[in-house]
């Protein structure tokens, strides 16, 4: 894999490193006052990662238009080289996670050699029976999984078999499934038939999965339906998963949701449930915006890690997936990944400086302001110093992005990959 060079990251870095020491020396005397070892903290986030959304190095669109960006990945082996970079410079993405067909190849162990060069792992894989392919025998227009007709049932759930297949070559774990199946009016879908056949639809996807692997079952209030979704909320969702069986949870996708709701309370519920799949962060304003984690709400972010780290903390057993799920229509898509992965980094870290003791005494005493105040502390403490840290000393970029813009990684891959076609709509 053609990525960047170990010298140019070691040049980026070297004007910075005694500004890095200073900063961290200066964080870990703060936090010592707070009776915080910075040291744990910096062990612990360096533990830590999120998977990128193969789909998301490419650049993205709307329904309405795509504009492409120089160097467009052709194929998968490009979307690995550029997720390569990422880590490279980043070093808190080692996996990636495919989508079906998005990221089909003819030869699943090259792929796998290919990504393992590039110092990256396969994480869960993700199904799409919300499209129709070329010589597909049945339409997904009116669904997949749920549709009222057993071929296209059938078709729907023999996609789902293959990803899994595709998985266990490349060493994933986990199968996301997401499906657009739903009604745009009211009556034109029977709500309890349509969740029946869901249901059944699943049993026999549940059936395949190897013994150490989970289904990721992921909800989302509308798009591209518009008056009701089959698996529309948490709720639905986890009525699913718990009729599936103990290898079935639910995934959280951040825009999945309406405005407002209080997407931490649903994280907590699914932890005691013991049915937290993951995420899938981004951001959002309106509706599933997809857009990069963090960028429009850091507060709402840190507050779904803090109900993270406060259930690790009490010794819950869970272990969710982290992955990045973004569409990126005005910037490099490597940048955005890479801020979007450190932003994420970032919250846990945060969640991390909350003082626990002190926040259970406030609680029990219902002192709501300083039991807000101590999240709001931890929140604010810029903990900059302590992710440049954990990337220098696993051999990444001080500032990532601008590391990347010194590269000339993005001319260099305009030069060697043809100009994509702009045009039709659509997020890929
Ligand atoms: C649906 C979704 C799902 C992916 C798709 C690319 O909105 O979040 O996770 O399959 O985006
Ligand atoms: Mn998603």
């Amino acid at each position: 894999m053609n990525l960047i060079s170990a010298d140019a990251i070691t040049a980026h870095n070297e004007p910075l490193l005694r500004h890095v020491r200073n900063d961290y020396e200066h964080l870990g005397e703060q936090l010592a006052r707070r009776h915080i070892d910075i040291d744990t903290v910096r062990q612990q986030v360096a533990a830590f990662g999120v998977a990128i959304p193969s789909w998301g190095v490419g650049t993205g669109g709307t329904r309405f238009a795509r504009f492409p960006g120089q160097g467009e990945p052709r194929n998968v082996f490009d979307k690995l080289q550029d997720c390569g970079v990422i880590q490279q410079l980043a070093r808190a993405t080692p996996t990636v996670s495919l989508h079906i067909p998005w990221d089909k190849c003819s030869d699943w162990s090259e792929l796998r050699d290919a990504a393992a060069s590039a110092g990256l792992a396969f994480d869960a894989m993700n199904s799409n029976t919300f499209s129709d392919q070329p010589g597909q025998a049945h339409s997904y227009k009116f669904g997949s999984l749920t549709h009222t007709d057993a071929a296209t049932r059938a078709q729907a759930v023999a996609h789902n078999l293959e990803c899994i297949e595709i998985g266990k070559a490349l060493g994933s774990k986990a199968l996301t499934v997401w499906i657009g199946d739903g009604s745009n009016f009211p009556g034109q879908q029977h709500f309890r038939r349509a969740f029946d056949r869901y249901l059944e639809s699943a049993q026999q996807i549940y059936a395949a999965l190897p013994g150490d692997w989970r289904m990721m079952l992921e909800h989302k209030i509308c798009e591209p339906a518009f008056y009701a979704t089959v698996i529309q909320d948490w709720g639905s969702s986890f009525l699913a998963a718990q009729t599936l069986g103990p290898k079935a949870q639910c995934l959280v996708d951040l825009g999945h949701h309406a405005p407002n709701v209080n997407i931490e309370l649903i994280v907590a519920r699914l932890i005691a449930a013991g049915k937290l799949a993951g995420f899938h962060f981004n951001d959002s304003k309106y509706g599933d915006d997809d857009l990069d984690a963090g960028s429009v709400s850091p507060y709402r972010l840190f507050l779904v890690f803090n109900e993270l780290v406060a259930a690790a903390h009490e010794g819950v057993a869970f272990d969710p997936a982290y992955m990045l799920d973004q569409s990126h229509n005005v910037t490099d898509p490597i940048e955005s990944l890479m801020t979007s992965a450190v932003q994420v980094q970032r919250s846990y870290a945060q969640a991390l400086l909350v003082d626990r003791a002190a926040l259970d005494a406030a609680q029990d005493a219902n002192d709501a302001l300083t039991a807000t105040h101590l999240l709001k502390q931890a929140f604010q403490t810029d903990v900059t110093p302590l992710l440049q840290r954990v990337r220098l000393d696993a051999g990444g970029a001080i500032d990532p992005v601008a590391a990347y813009r010194a590269s000339g990684y993005r001319q260099r891959v305009a030069g060697e990959r043809p100009a994509a076609a702009g045009g039709g709509g659509g997020i890929v």
